[in-house]
């Protein structure tokens, strides 16, 4: 046995990077550490789920006279209820909630950050054994440390990130993080029960031959979107097309391939919901900071997602993001079709 290959593991690595800067207080890793232990707990649950009653319909009893919790209402509680206890964030926005939460208690009123996160992604795959995931997003507070947190330290530009990642639950569980200088994955041992370094500094592959959209909305896309994927079809060899076709309809697992293997990922607004229907704050500014990290393109078809201001919490915004070749060339579309439709072109 070869003792030099040591592994690394995710509390090993945080402590190793926060030498990267300087005057770090400790409090950024201490809540990466705290939301790591959270997805564990909550990957306990999820490789349970087809054991006990937790796929029940919220507010059923289970056979202990107890009342069943939905696995993203479990997610949702035990990921507050964690942040809570470490106290190192004044407060927590969640896709589950309407609001967002601030700690109360004097520690985390004193702390700089706050957490925004989609607990469980992939609702409709939950009870199904398909891939889910969790999101999530750490910024620096905007109001003063003592203070409640309020909204304007939730209601920040990607930009202004200090981390993000995301859990996959797959065939193995995996935590993916980026503070901005590079993105590294950690799959989890079972048997010891640590996220492992397993992918050091995720790079995306530029040119990528997978797209992924839900593809039965082919009829609600802009126009622009439709001779896209049109184009994702068409049969040509110098861009070895046709591309590949993959989605899951969980954001995080599609993505997690696509970072991987290269491809592009998007939800366009349909005629139903013109703005799409993925969170800014929640979905598509974490997973647009990893994106670009590894190499990647995010943008809403006009800008790049990192830059949009948000005004609400819980507002949604169309997202292409992936490999930048098909993520530029559906801008491309997306714009042409537009101002072709401007001066009354006819398709
Ligand atoms: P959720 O947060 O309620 O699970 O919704 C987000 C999910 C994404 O993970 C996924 O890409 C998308 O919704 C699938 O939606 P659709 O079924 O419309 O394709
Ligand atoms: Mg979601």
């Amino acid at each position: 046995m070869n003792f030099n290959n040591k592994m690394t593991t995710l509390e090993e690595f945080i402590i190793q990077r926060q030498l990267d800067f300087p005057f770090a207080s400790g409090e950024l890793s201490n809540l990466l550490r705290d939301i790591g232990f959270a997805a564990k707990v909550v990957h306990r649950e999820v490789n349970k789920a087809g054991l006990v009653d937790i796929l029940g319909n919220f507010g059923a009893m289970n056979v202990q006279g107890e009342e069943v919790k939905k696995l993203d209402v479990y997610a949702n509680e035990h990921f507050i209820a964690s942040l809570r206890a470490g106290r190192e964030c004044c407060g927590v926005a969640s896709e589950e909630n309407d609001d967002f939460i601030a700690f109360t208690d004097a520690n985390s009123r004193n702390s700089h950050y706050v957490v925004l996160m989609d607990p469980l992604d992939g609702s409709s795959n939950i009870d199904v054994n398909v891939s889910i995931g969790t999101i999530f997003s750490i910024y620096r507070r905007r109001s003063k440390q003592g203070d409640l947190a309020r909204s304007e330290d939730f209601l920040q530009r990607g930009t202004e990130q200090v981390a993000a990642g995301y859990v996959i639950y797959g065939s193995s569980t995996m935590l993916v993080y980026t503070t901005g200088k590079g993105v590294n994955g950690f799959t989890l041992d079972p048997s010891i029960g640590e996220f492992c370094l397993s992918n050091t500094n995720i790079r995306t592959p530029e040119l990528g031959k997978v797209y992924s959209v839900n593809q039965g909305y082919y009829s609600k896309f802009p126009e622009g979107i439709r001779r896209f994927i049109d184009f994702c079809v068409e049969d040509d060899d110098a861009t070895k097309r046709p591309w590949s076709m993959r989605y899951i309809g969980s954001m995080v697992a599609d993505i997690h391939r696509n970072l991987i293997k290269g491809g592009m990922f998007m939800y366009p607004p349909t005629t139903d919901a013109p703005n799409g229907k993925l969170r800014l704050l929640y979905e598509c500014n974490p997973i647009a900071f990893i994106v670009e990290q590894a190499g990647g393109m995010a943008t809403d078809g006009y800008r790049r997602i990192l830059d949009i201001e948000p005004t609400e919490l819980h507002q949604r915004s169309p997202v292409y993001l992936g490999s930048r070749n098909q993520v530029e060339k559906a801008s491309e579309f997306l714009q042409t079709y537009e101002a072709r439709a401007k001066v009354g072109v006819k398709a």
